[in-house]
């Protein structure tokens, strides 16, 4: 009987132990629980043993201040006595860049890290692994994980054009990406609601384009507006703050500036850059717009002035410059653009279009930086250096990898965060769609059908969240999260299991750490 109990004990012990530990999302490459626990207090170290570990220690120790309320001591020395934080980069770790060695021991904790982001990474981990105590001290438990990502490009989009967030929110947001180990934001300034971006040459952009005079409400079949004026941007000093932020949590920012298409806020502002001239208005409503920049040398000229403000900004070797949904009714009533047509041997509107984000690309690449699109700048011809990231399926992706061009996969059935999650009877008004936690879990970006010097073109993926329905921070949150907590396994873990029954067991864990923060996730995933 006294035996019986032990073991009971003991299995109950073991099993309260992988709880505790086992809640790092997305799961490491390779882990090993180890029995006892550090024990943070107020008098631990936390010591970088080179200048960039010792940015990371600083920003870990301001997260730390934000979540836990607990300051630590930051230095840059060698270890002396008592408990302490080691943080060191090491080029030479046998891992895949960003990868880390994170070693939780009763008399200290070390964190190593390969290239740009590793430490930062491994104290990630270690930040999901904290364990606040009521005496103010924080707990964790004893284990060495060794861990790397297995995608380089690992992307969350957030559309701040349909609807406005202030920096504040977009900070939380990469809150969330930082965490689990994301490193690209994919900030979508420009569409059709509004221009949000601070451009000094073309004030007009954001005194004129950043503000629409009523909003569509509800579903789109209703076709009902309010007449509230709505609008709102980013001065370029924010935009910095923003960049120096992400930067200093390893991510990059991929700014999207929209063209040739969802122009109508810019061509509100500067309608000589149109084909007729406009007048217009910022769009009130969502969907495709048919008036688009034409492609003349005024027009050409007034995007390299943006695009030149825009790299000055973004340190990002890649910007995106959209290309989807570009209806070509007003070039084909254009006499400028047919003449051009016919100057420059150009078989279709399509080809026109080609043409189009080619000099644009020839701009960006003699500025040393890449371009990067939708899907549609396959049509009529890719840019020849272009990157493509792939929304309407797999299908342009695939061509593109096959033509040996990088791809970012984000096809609309499973990186669409702005579709349904759950049974729409049970959820608030959402574009349309369905993508479940399940859905997300399951999906492999690398598509069936390339072969294996193909499939290294596809880098990475990335989710979108397009904010037409999406009022306000907390439902973005809604959406995103934790649809974005299960893309962070599929872009990093090499050995995920695609075990969604223990991934939703992980994440219940998991989700407790958000609950500190009050992140309005969604918990439709729990009763699937
Ligand atoms: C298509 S994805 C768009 C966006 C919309 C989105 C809604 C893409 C390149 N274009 O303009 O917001 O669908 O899901």
């Amino acid at each position: 009987m006294m035996r019986h109990l032990i073991f009971s004990l003991l299995v109950l012990l073991t099993l309260t132990m992988t709880a505790q530990e086992n809640r790092l999302i997305p799961a490491p490459a390779e882990w090993s629980p180890e029995t006892g626990s550090f024990n943070l207090t107020p008098t631990t170290f936390l010591l970088a043993r080179d200048m960039q570990a010792f940015q990371d220690a600083v920003t870990f120790r301001d997260i730390c201040i934000d979540w836990f309320d607990f300051p630590l001591k930051t230095a840059i020395k060698e270890i002396g006595s008592g408990p302490y934080i080691e943080v060191a980069y090491d080029s030479t770790l046998d891992l895949p860049d960003g990868g880390y060695i994170l070693v939780i021991a009763p008399e200290g904790i070390k964190v190593t890290g390969k290239a740009d982001g590793g430490v930062f990474h491994g104290l990630m981990s270690l930040l999901q692994l904290m364990e606040p105590k009521p005496d103010r001290t924080i707990s964790i438990p004893c284990q060495t994980i060794s861990d790397g990502p297995r995608f380089v490009w690992r992307g969350m989009h957030l559309d701040v054009c349909r609807h406005f967030f202030s920096v504040d929110e977009v900070k939380q947001y990469i809150d969330l990406l930082a965490l689990y180990k994301f490193n690209s934001f994919h900030w979508h300034l420009t569409d059709d609601q509004g221009w949000r971006i601070e451009i000094k040459q073309y004030p007009k952009l954001t005194e004129v384009g950043g503000w629409r005079n009523g909003t569509m409400v509800g579903r789109y079949s209703d076709q009902q507006y309010d007449s509230i004026r709505y609008g709102g941007y980013y001065t370029q000093e924010e935009i910095r703050e923003v960049v120096d932020y992400a930067a200093k949590r390893h991510i990059n920012i991929v700014p999207e500036i929209e063209m040739p298409g969802h122009a109508t806020a810019a061509l509100a502002a500067y309608p000589e850059f149109s084909c007729t001239g406009g007048p217009f208005e910022v769009a009130q409503g969502w969907g495709v717009f048919p008036d688009i920049f034409c492609p003349t040398e005024e027009t050409f000229t007034f995007l390299e002035n943006i695009l030149d403000e825009v790299m000055a900004l973004f340190p990002s070797s890649v910007i995106h410059i959209g290309g989807d949904e570009a209806p070509k009714d007003r070039w084909k009533e254009c006499a400028h653009c047919q003449a051009l047509m016919q100057r420059e041997g150009l078989a279709s509107e399509e080809e026109l279009q080609s043409y189009f984000v080619q000099r644009i690309e020839k701009y960006v690449n003699s500025k040393g930086r890449t371009i990067i699109g939708w899907d549609e700048i396959l049509e009529g011809g890719l840019a020849p250096n272009a990157m493509v990231m792939s929304w309407r399926g797999t299908e342009g992706g695939i061509a593109a990898a096959k033509d040996k061009h990088q791809v970012v996969m984000s096809p609309n059935n499973d990186c669409y965060f702005d579709h349904y999650q759950g049974d729409p009877a049970n959820e608030p008004l959402a574009i349309g769609g369905m993508t479940t936690l399940e859905d997300v879990y399951n999906y492999e970006p690398v598509p069936p059908g390339l072969s294996k010097e193909e499939s290294a073109f596809i880098i990475g993926a990335q989710a979108n969240v397009w904010t037409e329905y999406i009022l306000n921070f907390e439902h973005v949150e809604y959406m995103a999260v934790p649809r974005m907590i299960a893309l962070s396994e599929v872009l990093w873990s090499t050995n995920r299991k695609s075990n969604f029954d223990d991934f939703k067991l992980r994440l219940a864990r998991n989700l407790q750490l958000l609950d500190r923060q009050h992140v309005n996730y969604s918990r439709t995933w729990q009763t699937q």
